[in-house]
């Protein structure tokens, strides 16, 4: 499929030309920017906060924090403070020592950000879980982590087995009026009377920094140990794709409990001694555009589901608020469809640039910068210091325009240090030839840019032809009655598989056999005659994990009446 490049848009990047910097790049190189370059002590938390606060940015706003009720700015030299008070206090009264599990669950609030930090000060590996998390949800990834601590809230508790998890020493709770007793202390009261001053535990480049928990399409979900040396990589990824400079006002709509949301909510930015903003409570249109207009938002990092859901509450709203503060537009987490770049250049005049990586990658590894031209539904190109190929099932190189595993060099400084408690599967991600394998079906093209096909286990196979669900969704969200589209193969005793289309409807239209009909010719008329889905299905709306990424696998389930499988990361 041929599609029209978007140009490159002149302006200062701190990436000027990705082709030289393919070059001449080694990631050794980062580390001078970092004081432990010069020290030898290390610690991410410290980079990230008190790095700035001990220097010309000291007064410089680290955080602007708004939700319904609430709307706060911190400086770098608050967070220095506001972290430090939370490493005293998770250390004095939850015995936190190097390497202990430190959990977090609660809602998106400046002092979940001051408990992150400070548990990463005090040298505790921290695991976010999202705030909607059921009781099950919980107790798998406290289990499994061993973990010694929890900060969550009251109304949270009910979600907590603590009494079934042995290890779980201390909890703390971050609210009003809260009675302490045994195990449970009241985090900010505890915070209120400690000092401000922290020494940070000093780490090794591979003592653990964050576990996130992420879950595969059977048996439980699986702890991404992420460790220090990160760092190095969120920083430079967060300069080179954010293109994150000294004056941007920089927006990451992602919660913690997602990797987006510490990688590119906490240090990304940070470590560039950026000014981020957090947004806390549920999503509205009309607020975001109320965030970017308010605060100038000048770099924006979301999602193609919340894309798509600003594209569905229609053009007008765009028009009510003045958004000419942005000026890079980021997207990340599922296939983002040319439909949805199209739309980002009608309304913001802005190309959306797509971001390609997994929890597992620990940082961005293909994507497209602002000074490379856009194919729209392309991930772009492995960043410099990367190498990215497809192959096949032995590990051999696959030539341009063959679908294949997306697959990557060892030796990135984010990459995963390994899964915990599981390193037979920490092993099962690599082929012969060093090639970390993704899981991911994608193809190169002849200029180099990788096209996303699907997971490998989404890819269809009918009357011989292979094809990928996102080359058919991104046709069907084209249409102007769809919204939202998923798409299966299911099984069929003559063509091996059919497709079959689940579809969430526009607002204002109704499901009729005529609409469905159309929407079959749509496809087969703008894609190929095999593209088109010989069963459609209308549905209020489809299912998504709180990252937003359409599950295909419970789509098949449903379909074919299997067991779903871990449902943990489902929204409500
Ligand atoms: C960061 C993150 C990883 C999986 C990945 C792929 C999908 C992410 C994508 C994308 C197409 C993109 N994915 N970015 N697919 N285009 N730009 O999302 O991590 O939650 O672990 O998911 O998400 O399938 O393998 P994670």
């Amino acid at each position: 499929m041929k599609v029209e490049a978007l140009p490159i848009v002149p302006g200062n990047y701190q990436l000027p030309s990705y082709e030289e910097a393919r070059e001449s790049f080694s990631w050794s190189d980062v580390e001078s920017v970092f004081s432990w370059s010069m020290t030898g002590k290390m610690n991410a938390a410290y980079e990230a906060i008190d790095r700035h606060a001990l220097s010309f940015r000291k007064n410089k706003v680290a955080l602007y924090y708004r939700d319904e009720n609430r709307s706060e700015s911190y400086t770098f030299f608050d967070m220095m403070k506001n972290s430090n008070k939370a490493a005293n206090v998770l250390t004095q009264y939850g015995n936190v020592e190097k390497g202990d599990r430190v959990f977090v669950f609660m809602p998106r609030t400046p002092e979940l950000y001051f408990t992150i930090l400070g548990a990463v000060k005090s040298g505790a590996i921290v695991g976010p879980l999202f705030e909607a998390f059921m009781e099950g949800a919980v107790k798998d990834r406290l289990e499994d982590s061993d973990a010694k601590v929890l900060v969550t809230t009251p109304e949270l508790m009910e979600r907590v087995p603590y009494d079934q998890l042995p290890a779980l020493e201390h909890i703390f709770l971050v609210g009003d009026g809260i009675e302490e007793e045994g195990k449970f202390l009241d985090l900010n009261k505890r915070m209120n009377e400690a000092s401000t001053s922290f020494e940070p535990v000093w780490m090794e480049k591979t003592d653990g920094l964050l576990l996130h928990y992420t879950s595969g399409s059977t048996g439980k979900p699986k702890g991404v140990l992420h460790v220090h040396q990160a760092m190095v990589q969120h920083y430079q990824t967060a300069k080179w794709v954010l293109d994150l400079q000294e004056e941007d006002i920089y927006w990451c709509t992602a919660d913690p409990g997602w990797v987006t949301g510490t990688v590119y909510g906490i240090f990304g930015p940070w470590l560039n001694g950026v000014t981020n903003v957090i947004v806390g409570g549920r999503f509205k249109p009309e607020n975001w555009y109320k965030v970017i207009a308010s605060l100038g938002v000048t770099v924006w990092y979301s999602a193609p589901t919340a894309f798509r859901m600003l594209m569905g509450a229609g053009d007008a709203l765009v028009k009510e608020h003045d958004l000419s503060s942005l000026r890079h537009v980021l997207s990340v987490g599922e296939p983002l469809n040319p439909e949805v770049v199209r739309w980002g250049m009608k309304v913001f005049n802005k190309r959306i640039h797509d971001t390609w990586w997994m929890t597992e990658t620990g940082s961005q590894l293909i994507c497209n910068y602002p000074s490379m031209p856009i194919k729209p539904g392309s991930m772009g190109k492995p960043i410099p210091g990367v190498e990215a190929a497809i192959v096949d099932d032995q590990g051999n190189v696959l030539p341009p325009n063959r679908m294949g595993n997306l697959a990557i060099k060892r030796g990135w400084p984010s990459m995963m240090h390994t899964i915990w408690n599981n390193e037979a599967k920490y092993e099962s991600y690599f082929m012969p030839g060093d090639w970390y394998v993704s899981g991911d079906s994608a193809y190169m093209d002849e200029e180099g840019y990788f096209w996303f096909q699907g997971r490998i286990d989404d890819v269809i196979m009918t009357s011989g032809e292979r094809v990928g669900p996102f080359e058919v969704e991104s046709k069907l969200v084209e249409h102007p009655a769809v919204a939202e589209a998923g798409v299966i193969g299911k099984p069929d005793p003559v063509r091996g598989e059919i497709i079959k289309a689940f579809i969430a409807l526009r607002e204002g239209y109704e499901v009729t056999d005529e609409l469905s009909e159309e929407i079959r010719q749509f496809v087969k008329k703008g894609l190929a005659a095999h593209a088109a889905p010989r069963e459609i299905e209308f549905k209020d709306k489809l299912p998504k994990t709180r990252s937003g990424k359409i599950m295909r696998r419970v789509l098949k389930a449903w379909e074919l009446d299997l067991p779903t499988g871990d449902l943990s990361t489902m929204e409500d």
